[in-house]
Order: C-alpha cells, then structure tokens, then sequence
C-alpha cells in the first residue's frame, strides 16, 4: 500500500491551486492520479473570533508576522491526515533549490509547503516543526504559492510516467550540468536565415559534437559557475548525477 507522491500545500490563498499544476505534463499527472495535490488554508487553524493569523512583528517594523500557534496547528493536522516528506518553508531567505534537491523531493513520499505572506513567518514555527528554507531565485514574488507551483512543477514532472517520452529525461541527466544547445525546425530558411549546416549533414557524430561544443560555450557565456561544478574533481564531495557520463566536456 504505498500512496502516490503528494504535494499538501499551506496558504493563505487556497483558490489559487492547482492554477497552472492543473494544465500541460502536471495537469494530465494529476487528472492520472499519477499524484495528489491538496491546498489547505492557514485561515482555517485560527481560533479567536476574527479568524486572525497574523500579528506585528515584535521590535518593530512594517507588515505583519504570521503567528506561529495557528501554523503549527496547520502542519500537525496535515500531518495527522498523512501529510509526508520534507516540510518546506518558501521564502527569499532559503537557500536555494536545486535540481538535486529537487530530484531527492520527486523521489520521496511527497512534500508539505508552507506560503509566507506578508512580512513572513514567526521562525519559531519554522525551526520547531524543522521546515527546509527555500528560495526559487534572487527576485522578489508577491508570496509563495507561485515559488509552492514551481518546486511542485519541478518535481511531478520527475515522476514515473508524467513525461510522455523518456529519452527527455534521459538526455537532461546526460547533458546535466551545462545549458542546452539551441534547437531548429522548418522551414530551413526563414526570414533568410538558415539553420545550422551540420544539423542538414545527416552525420549524427558531428551533430552530437556540434550540439555539446553550443551548449558548452553558451554555458561558458551566460553561467560560468556551472561550468566549474560540471569539470570539477571529487574535492567537496561527488559529481553531479550524469556530469561524468559520456565523454568529458
Ligand atoms: C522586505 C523584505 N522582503 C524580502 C525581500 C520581504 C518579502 C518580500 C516578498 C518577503 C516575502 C516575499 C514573497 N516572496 C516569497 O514568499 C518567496 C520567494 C521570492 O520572493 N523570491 C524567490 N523565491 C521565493 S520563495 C518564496
């Protein structure tokens, strides 16, 4: 009896799930019951009479501090009801997600996330029920549900049988690690712009070098620091999955 992944998700906005999870890859997965999504409201965990679940931060400032208690009680009836994995606080304070990370969340049981609205979270909550912090970029959002979206996204289209043709996945793990080469369709000339030669050559060894030697000076262009990890020896630790397959960049 092993329940299908799961995303439980606490928000202040419940009716903005699944917004977009419902359409494309995620949105067929779900439809599939291939996973779950459940968007539970913080509201509902308040107990005085104005359903209150925020208060001003202690030492002053502007905003308003979600309070801990009706968090808590949030995450432990989403618990009680079978809530399970890594809880996960969303926030322009986390750390930052990863791919990897991202691949150990699609691996596990599933993931309880909580949205900061307003000026955040009181941390006590955060670090009494052991949330992960978690950040999806250096941008500011107007809350986290979208940053819940795209953590959620980014995992169910890892699961078994979400992406319809496998040798997707397959490639992203061999080319993992450096930025994709740019892709052509027709018409072969466009507004008098041909596609690439080598692409029209039929000779599949010299599109395959065409394609790495693309992706590793549009990497070495645009994000040098990845370029680093994917030529870097065990010195912090293992290489990235798929970066020491296949021949060396
Ligand atoms: C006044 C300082 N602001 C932090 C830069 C407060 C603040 C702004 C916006 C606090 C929360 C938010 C809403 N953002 C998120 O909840 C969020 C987020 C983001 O804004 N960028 C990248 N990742 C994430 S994950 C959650």
């Amino acid at each position: 009896m092993s329940a299908v992944w799961s995303a439980t998700v606490l928000t202040l906005f419940p009716d903005m799930f699944p917004g977009p999870l419902a359409f494309s890859l995620s949105g067929r997965g779900l439809a599939q019951g291939l996973w779950r999504l459940e968007a539970v409201d913080i509201r509902a965990y308040a107990t005085d009479r104005h359903q209150s679940v925020d208060d001003t931060p202690f030492g002053g400032g502007a905003g308003m501090v979600l309070r801990p208690d009706v968090v808590a009680a949030a995450v432990d009836d989403a618990r009680s009801r079978g809530a399970a994995g890594p809880l996960v606080y969303l926030t322009p304070r986390g750390l930052p997600l990863t791919q990897r990370e991202v691949e150990a969340f699609a691996a596990g049981p599933g993931l309880l996330l909580l949205c900061g609205r307003y000026e955040g979270v009181d941390q006590r909550v955060i670090e009494r029920r052991g949330f992960l912090e978690r950040s999806i970029g250096d941008f500011v959002l107007s809350g986290g549900e979208i940053a819940a979206m795209a953590v959620i996204d980014a995992c169910v289209r890892l699961l078994p049988g979400i992406v319809g043709d496998r040798r997707s996945l397959e490639e992203e793990s061999f080319a993992s690690g450096l930025l994709e080469y740019p892709h052509y369709t027709r018409p072969q000339v466009w507004e008098g712009v041909s596609v690439p030669e080598v692409l029209l050559s039929g000779d599949h060894q010299a599109i395959r070098r065409w394609r790495r030697q693309q992706a590793l000076a549009t990497t070495r262009a645009r994000r040098p620091d990845l370029l680093k990890e994917v030529f870097r020896e065990t010195t912090t630790g293992p290489p990235r999955a798929g970066a020491m397959s296949g021949a060396q960049p």
